[in-house]
């Protein structure tokens, strides 16, 4: 068969990184079948395009995977492939919890022939078998011989077969920018961040995660061995393409196991596998100095901090209270100290908020080291316990919010300011944290530092910002770009003319330089 797995965009704001799961499930497929991926926020294809692929490119079965904010287009692009005659398979968090509504047994439309619920490792094989002998079933559901639910172990972890897999709709790199690129070093012919797990499961079951639901509290770990490995591929083809390659460890709670976490991290320096890579942690989990040093030495240059809130109520709330708002700023001074910055993530519309939390919150943010704060709403996903809660309470106000995707638009009515103050305060976040003026402070702010790391924090933030916030068209870019022509002029004066560097802490960064010489070389650089 010719399979093709999808993988929708919303419409609205974009992804910069491919998604696992099609590159897992394409390593998983049975011999004899030829497996194509297409990821909508690389690509994007409306209904007509993709029926059009389906016909030209006469597939046989096409995979979909969708969070619950794509889930809208991922039925839309089904119901298109479906009117091909081509059977869908759909997969991920949203079906999993919501797979009548999926199969149309919830009197609504049907969108897919078959569901794979929960982790697709161990029943994929048997899905695509299936369809290629015509007897796909509705429903997929990973149970040992006794029904039981089963958790794939890591432990038998397939080899991704990173270089050859054509990545060609994931370069980052746009060609306005390699004047500059190559002024920061050579081996910028292509640029792209490569999600890598190592291990799956979170047991803090905060209350508006799908994580610790979806994948067990149960934490499941691939081997050191299984993961140095994987690096050394995507160091070898970044090499071979005279390019760049950087990793986004997609666990969720990279650090769960700290012992693990720096045995892995240690593994990594022997092996010479270090690539520049960034990560989810909790900051509990960040008060360990010898984990912040393997950290650094091992080519960690972001880490993803779910903050939340600033507020313990509100963390209490929500089931996370281990946060601690008053260690923040200590934490993220500790990682500062090694060049690792902190993209730090705040929900806004919780119970206990009230208007100005967005500059409260904003006026501690300014006190810390620079780094990518990142502002949402409390949105109850299908399933979770906060879902649950609303629902009994009766604070619903858009039930299936899903069914029509509107970025940074409440599903419920907060406790202690309306809906519409929430939206403004979540606006008001963006706006303020990446004005112009924000974004110049946050590199001058790392003004004793060499230039690629100034470059570096200011790409960040341009990404970042595009892969949460609408800004989609060329023209909303261009307008960006305008806005910090002050200090992109700057950067690129600096670039052509050199400035002479001061390394604000010799000792601290001795480790991570060493890293990144050796991962600098290893890449052709
Ligand atoms: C990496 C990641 C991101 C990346 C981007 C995604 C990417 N390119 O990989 C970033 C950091 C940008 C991100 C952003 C967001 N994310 Co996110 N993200 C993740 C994370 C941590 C890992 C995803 C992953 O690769 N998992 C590992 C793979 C192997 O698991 P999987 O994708 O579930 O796939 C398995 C099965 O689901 C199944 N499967 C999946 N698809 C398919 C398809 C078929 C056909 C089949 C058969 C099977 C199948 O098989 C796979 C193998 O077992 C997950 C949490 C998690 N652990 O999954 C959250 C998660 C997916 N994110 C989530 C959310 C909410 C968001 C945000 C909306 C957060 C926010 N408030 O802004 C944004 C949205 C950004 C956007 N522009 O739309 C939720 C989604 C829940 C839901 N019901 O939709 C999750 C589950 C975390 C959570 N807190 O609950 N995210
Ligand atoms: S710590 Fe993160 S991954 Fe774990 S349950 Fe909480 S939000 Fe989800």
């Amino acid at each position: 068969m010719r399979i093709l797995l999808y993988n929708p965009d919303n419409g609205v704001t974009r992804n910069f990184m491919p998604h696992l799961w099609m590159f897992l499930l394409q390593s998983l497929t049975p011999p004899g079948h030829e497996v194509l991926l297409i990821d909508g926020n690389a690509k994007p294809m409306d209904e007509a395009q993709i029926a059009q692929y389906v016909r030209d490119e006469k597939i046989d079965l096409v995979g979909i995977g969708a969070m619950t904010r794509m889930i809208a287009k991922a039925y839309r692009i089904a119901d298109a492939v479906r009117a091909t005659g081509v059977k869908v398979v759909m997969g991920g968090p949203h079906v999993t919890e919501l797979a009548d509504e999926a199969l149309g047994r919830d009197g609504g439309p049907r969108h897919a022939d078959a569901v794979a619920l929960g982790e697709a490792d161990e029943t994929w094989p048997q899905i695509v078998n299936d369809a290629a002998s015509g007897t796909l079933k509705e429903i997929y559901t990973p149970v040992d011989e006794s029904g039981k639910e089963r958790k794939p172990s890591l432990k038998q972890y397939p080899v991704i077969p990173w270089d050859s897999i054509d990545l060609a709709q994931f370069n980052l790199v746009p060609k306005s920018a390699f004047p500059l690129l190559k002024k920061v070093g050579a081996g910028w012919g292509t640029f792209r961040i490569i999600p890598v797990e190592s291990g799956r499961g979170c047991p803090y079951g905060c209350e508006f995660c799908t994580v610790t639901g979806f994948f067990g509290d149960s934490i499941r770990f691939r081997t050191n061995e299984s993961v140095v490995n994987e690096l050394l591929l995507l160091k070898a083809r970044a090499r071979t393409e005279k390019g760049q390659i950087a990793v986004f460890f997609i666990d969720d709670n990279f650090a769960i196991n700290v012992k693990r976490t720096k045995s892995l991290l240690r593994d990594i320096i022997a092996g010479g596998a270090q690539v520049h890579w960034v990560a989810q942690i909790s900051a509990n989990l960040l008060r360990d100095e010898e984990l912040i040093d393997l950290i650094a030495a091992s080519g960690g240059k972001w880490v993803f901090i779910g903050m939340e809130s600033i507020d313990p109520t509100n963390l209490k709330d929500v089931n996370k209270g281990f946060n601690k708002p008053g260690e923040y700023a200590e934490v993220l001074e500790r990682l500062a100290k090694r060049n690792v910055y902190a993209i730090t993530s705040f929900i806004f519309g919780m119970d206990n908020d009230t208007v100005g939390v967005a500059e409260r919150t904003l006026s501690q943010v300014r006190t810390w080291p620079p780094g990518l704060p990142i502002f949402g709403l409390l949105t109850p996903l299908p399933a979770t316990p906060l879902y649950k809660r609303l629902e009994a309470a009766g604070r619903l106000t858009r039930v299936k919010h899903w069914q029509e995707f509107i970025p940074f638009a409440m599903a419920h009515t907060p406790l202690k300011m309306t809906i519409d103050e929430a939206h403004a305060e979540v606006k008001s976040g963006w706006a303020q944290a990446y004005s112009p003026e924000a974004l110049a402070h946050a590199v001058d702010s790392l003004d004793d530092q060499p230039l690629g790391y100034r470059i570096n924090i200011f790409i960040a933030r341009m990404c970042f910002r595009g892969i949460y916030f609408p800004m989609m068209g060329k023209f909303a870019w261009v307008k960006v770009v305008a806005e910090n022509r002050r200090t992109i002029f700057k950067l690129v004066k600096e670039a052509f003319f050199g400035r002479k560097a001061r390394p604000r802490s010799p000792m601290s960064e001795v480790a991570y330089d060493e890293a990144a010489q050796e991962s600098h070389s290893q890449v052709g650089a």
